[in-house]
């Protein structure tokens, strides 16, 4: 079995493996994580390089003598163990000045403020060599629909990126942005629900090309969506900057599993389809160590996570090597929608009078597509039965 090296690039946040457990419920179960020893431990495991978010690493409210010791004690431990940062992003949900959101939020000096906050972030991002800047607007949103004027709101979620558009531009810094779609959770909604939202507000900011998403597994399977055709149409739209692999069962709270424990098939179609794509990003996984497991467990579902999304890549290169679902795929005509609707030349003139010429409609409404064979080696292969 193949063991994780930095070439897979996979990454962590330290706010993953940092998590200790706080629930809504009940208090942490675990202790607080070191980020140095995230970073050796994660570096020790195979992972390529780990994420952050400004307060993972200088807590909230350090002073400057105290925000440079972190910093650089984090920069040793990078230095040591040869660990990237492609990413990086900005807490504006924890605090309670945040609890109306950050570039959305119905006060314009906690938008300010907010705004700031990001930027001095964005700052050391780049310093790092961070090549995308996330933003999860988890608290953007809104539990009273009088309560939020949306359209006002999204006027001022534009306004936010463009200016921080505009400051990468002017610093001259290598960094994309990833907007990470959630249907709700912190907030009862939250703004930019899913990767077909957040599609479509891109289109409308002043630098379109330099955003994309950093969709997240569980996010759309909240919503009961479909992640593998959601991140099919984002390559589509060469939008994906970045991703957030984890586990997920279905819509209900967002659990954040190890990726593949949760809907194992769509896994196992997300990896198949990842690798075949052109994205050469990082796979980041962006999940919670369960409550119930202790420091050994930590470590353990994070070799769980890269172990995972391995073997599903071996099982995906499998499938399709597979004679039997070369045929299968040729049975289901699915290299058919390769092949464009009109001929070279043709016009709609040529279509009108092709209809009764040509085709025979109960004939082409009689056949099979297949599609359960193809489906059942998919789950032969994963069972490993195939
Ligand atoms: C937070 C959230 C994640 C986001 C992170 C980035 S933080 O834990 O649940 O989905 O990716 O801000
Ligand atoms: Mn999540
Ligand atoms: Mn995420």
């Amino acid at each position: 079995f193949p063991t994780p090296t930095p070439g897979d690039k996979f990454t962590f946040g330290l706010w993953t493996v940092g998590w200790q457990a706080r629930d809504p419920f009940g208090d942490a179960t675990r202790p607080h994580l070191d980020p140095v020893e995230s970073v050796h431990r994660l570096a020790e495991l195979g992972a390529y390089g780990v994420t952050f978010h400004d307060d993972d690493l200088i807590p909230f409210g350090s002073d400057s003598d105290e925000r440079d010791k972190h910093i650089q004690r984090f920069k040793d431990a990078l230095d040591a163990t040869g660990m990237k940062v492609p990413m990086a992003t900005t807490n504006t949900f924890t605090h309670p000045v945040f609890k109306d959101g950050a570039f959305t939020n119905n006060d314009r000096d906690i938008r300010r403020y907010a705004t700031r906050k990001i930027m001095r972030n964005m700052d050391l991002a780049a310093e790092l060599g961070a090549e995308t800047y996330v933003f999860w607007g988890g608290r953007e949103g809104s539990e009273v629909d009088a309560g939020k004027n949306v359209g006002d709101a999204l006027s001022r979620y534009k306004e936010g990126l463009d200016l921080l558009c505009q400051y990468v531009i002017d610093k001259g810094y290598n960094l994309k942005f990833a907007i990470e779609p959630k249907p709700n959770e912190p907030r009862g909604d939250i703004l930019l629900p899913t990767i077909g939202h957040a599609l479509a507000f891109i289109n409308e900011l002043e630098h379109p090309e330099m955003v994309g998403l950093n969709p997240e597994v569980g996010h759309e399977q909240m919503s009961n969506l479909n992640f593998v055709h959601g991140i099919a149409q984002a390559l589509w739209h060469k939008k994906l900057f970045h991703i957030d692999l984890n586990g997920q069962h279905g819509p209900k709270f967002d659990q954040d599993l190890v990726f593949g424990h949760g809907d194992l098939q769509s896994a196992f179609f997300l990896v198949d389809l990842l690798e075949a794509s052109d994205y050469d990003g990082p796979r980041h996984f962006d999940y919670k160590p369960m409550r119930t497991e202790d420091i050994d467990g930590v470590w353990a579902s994070a070799a769980a996570n890269m172990r995972t999304y391995i073997l599903l890549r071996e099982k995906a290169k499998a499938f399709r090597a597979d004679p039997r679902v070369q045929a299968a795929l040729e049975a289901s005509r699915v290299g058919g929608t390769a092949v464009p609707t009109l001929a070279p030349g043709e016009t709609y003139d040529d279509l009108v009078a092709d209809v009764d010429a040509n085709f025979d409609v109960e004939a082409a409404a009689a056949r099979g597509y297949h599609y359960v064979q193809l489906d059942q080696l998919a789950i032969e292969h994963l069972l490993g039965t195939a």
